[in-house]
């Protein structure tokens, strides 16, 4: 596959609601959109970067700096070398910059797409999903006070969705967890994430939510402090999930052989792409350790991928994989819709999934094209 140019688009795109973590509140989703065009066809990638570097390192409009004068000269470099280009030759050709994972999957993406569109194969299909709709859950931010918090469960429960997790942070964890539980009982599948807000120091703190019977806790510790989640693995009952903690297949396989968790997050872009993402599948399988597709309040496009994704045998618990309408008033393309507390997995060619021209354009703040 020959790619001939590529654009970089940052959208901004209003949420119906302020989404809060511990690491700030967000109004408004401001991404990049990855276009690659070949000879023969197109293809999108999903920048999942967030506007400040808050979440990782990466940030939304220095991953397009990257994108404009590193990644994109590499790739067509690597592509006139070889004469062409497949999804599995993106990673090698980016590899001499270190870091800037999200920036890379966007690249990819968009690779893999237009690939998959020359052959008219879905992304469910290559990947090998072996589900055609995949169960669905919420990640419900950290509100001012627990009446508000259990109107917004409530709400989501009554929507269908199968799995609620809350965001923690020092100060918002076991009042909120208890009052979940008491308000909608034992039954709802209910899982905390932290984003690093913790420390080793607060393991009596956590080990008071062992009595909730939760799915797991997301992220207490630091990013870097595997050892951290192994010591805290030991003291707590709840299951440990790393998220930030994952970069790659194998900081998954170290983290498991070293016991820092027991279940595992895998976002795309975090890790690279999807072809690391399935890596990181199929490490986790190996172990009998579940993972599950976890979310970056993505677009469509995103979304249809993860959707893919989550499909494959060894998502075995409900990914934040929302619908569209969870995130956002008017999405960018033909949206994702609940059925049964359901997404169903896209089949069409490629992502399953283009950008509505119009919805695109209203969005969109800057589109630059580079021919390569
Ligand atoms: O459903 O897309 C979604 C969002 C799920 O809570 C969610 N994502 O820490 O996992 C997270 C959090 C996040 C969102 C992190 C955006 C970084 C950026």
């Amino acid at each position: 596959m020959k790619p001939t140019e590529i654009e970089l688009r940052r959208v901004a795109i209003p949420l119906v609601a302020p989404f809060r973590t511990s690491f700030g509140t967000q109004h408004t989703r401001e991404l990049g959109l990855v276009r690659v065009r070949t000879e023969q066809s197109e293809g999108w990638g999903e920048l999942v970067t967030m506007t400040a570097p808050v979440y990782s390192s990466e940030y939304t409009d220095g991953a397009l700096a990257v994108l404009r004068d590193h990644l994109i000269p590499m790739l067509a470099r690597a592509a006139a070398d070889k004469g062409g280009l497949d999804p599995w030759a993106v990673a090698p050709a980016l590899a001499p910059v270190k870091g800037h994972r999200m920036a890379k999957a966007a690249l990819e993406t968009a690779v893999l797409d237009a690939w998959l569109r020359e052959r008219s194969l879905s992304m469910a299909q290559w990947l090998g999903a072996t589900r055609d709709k995949v169960a669905a859950g919420v990640s419900v931010g950290i509100m001012d006070s627990v009446p508000q918090l259990l109107d917004a469960v409530g709400g989501y429960l009554a929507e269908g969705y199968l799995r609620i997790k809350l965001k923690i942070e020092p100060g918002w964890d076991l009042e909120p967890v208890a009052a979940v539980r008491e308000r909608f009982g034992d039954d709802v599948l209910l899982q905390v994430d932290a984003n690093t807000a913790y420390t080793l120091a607060d393991a009596p703190l956590l080990a008071r939510l062992d009595p909730f019977d939760l799915l797991l806790i997301e992220q207490p510790l630091e990013e870097e402090d595997i050892r951290g989640h192994a010591e805290l693995a030991r003291r707590i009952k709840t299951p440990v999930c790393l998220d930030e903690s994952i970069v790659s297949a194998r900081s998954a396989a170290d983290a498991i052989a070293l016991g820092a968790c027991a279940v595992v997050n895998i976002k795309p872009g975090r890790v690279g792409g999807y072809l690391e993402a399935r890596r990181i599948h199929d490490v986790c399988a190996a172990h009998a350790v579940p993972v599950w597709c976890g979310g970056m309040l993505e677009t469509g496009l995103g979304r249809a991928a993860n959707v893919a994704l989550a499909a494959l045998p060894g998502f075995t618990l409900p990914g934040d994989t929302s619908a569209s309408d969870r995130y956002y008033r008017t999405d960018i393309t033909e949206p994702f819709v609940l059925k049964d507390g359901h997404l169903d997995v896209p089949h069409e060619p490629g992502l399953g999934r283009t950008p509505i021209p119009e919805l695109l354009a209203a969005v969109t703040e800057t589109s630059e094209w580079i021919t390569l």
